[in-house]
């Protein structure tokens, strides 16, 4: 398929004034820009300027959006959610790393409710749907206050992704592409999420447990095991040995 047979019709701008009153119920300040760099720069700006919980900056379109590791996350304008959320949670420090997973959890389960799709995580956070990623985040500690930042592909075509293991929402055959309903329904579940911090859900969606892995460590070293548990602190432990940060590739 060819961008340029995406008009505004398949793609249709969000709705600021109708999203922000929606959410507002929900504790939500809802902020929409046409094109910025990057929603987590610009919400962890916000975070220096003492900014509280719960502010969302959602883009149209994003020139610099960043992966993790200096990686970037590219995707063309309204055919994605790119958006970040300023959480101030009160939390014990053991329940820090659950953030971003929690984080996936809900992308995952509302992609479930509202689009009907099998969505699962791979650890920590990518979001899949039959193995190919259709959602990442990127969480980002900053004075404290956590930034945690949502891609999700809606109605991006497989020749806008950067690779075949990618996907999108329309891609896999979502009931539903609508940004707006979409967007409502992942705070919804993120709000939840925070507030009943189990984890046993999160395990319940992973399709990395059980599974051979290969995982690629910070430093450049990498380790192949099974991937048996994610631990109390949302480590994923392989072969007895519990690791904070990683990329993940399922083996088979
Ligand atoms: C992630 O990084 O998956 C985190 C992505 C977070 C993006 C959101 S958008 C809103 C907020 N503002 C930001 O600036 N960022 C956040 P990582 O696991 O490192 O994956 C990055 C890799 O995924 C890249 O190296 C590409 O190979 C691939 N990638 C890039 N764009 C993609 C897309 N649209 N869909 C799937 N994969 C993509």
């Amino acid at each position: 398929m060819n961008a340029g047979m995406y008009d505004d019709l398949d793609r249709p701008p969000l709705r600021p004034a109708a999203l922000s009153r929606a959410l507002e119920l929900d504790g939500w300040r809802v902020e929409v820009v046409p094109s910025v760099g990057s929603t987590n720069a610009v919400v962890a700006d916000r975070i220096r300027a003492g900014e509280p919980h719960g502010l969302v900056i959602v883009a149209e379109h994003q020139t610099d959006g960043r992966g993790r590791l200096d990686r970037s996350w590219t995707s063309p304008p309204r055919a994605a959610l790119t958006f970040s959320v300023l959480l101030r949670p009160s939390l014990e420090p053991d329940q820090l790393g659950w953030v971003p997973l929690w984080g996936g959890l809900a992308v995952a389960q509302a992609l479930r409710e509202q689009a009907e799709v099998e969505a699962t995580l791979k650890w920590p956070n990518d979001v899949l749907i039959g193995g190919r990623k259709v959602a990442g985040l990127l969480t980002e500690l900053v004075n404290g206050a956590v930034v945690l930042g949502i891609g999700l592909n809606v109605t991006t075509s497989q020749d806008e992704l950067p690779h075949d293991l990618a996907t999108s929402l329309l891609l896999a055959g979502a009931t539903s592409t609508d940004r707006e309903p979409l967007l409502k329904a992942i705070l919804r579940v993120l709000a939840g999420a925070l507030g009943d911090r189990d984890t046993s859900a999160y395990r319940t969606l992973c399709s990395t447990l059980g599974r051979q892995v290969r995982v690629e460590l910070p430093g450049g070293r990498c380790v192949e095991g099974t991937a048996e548990a994610i631990d109390e602190l949302g480590r994923l432990v392989v072969d007895g040995t519990a690791y904070a940060a990683g990329d993940v590739v399922h083996l088979r």
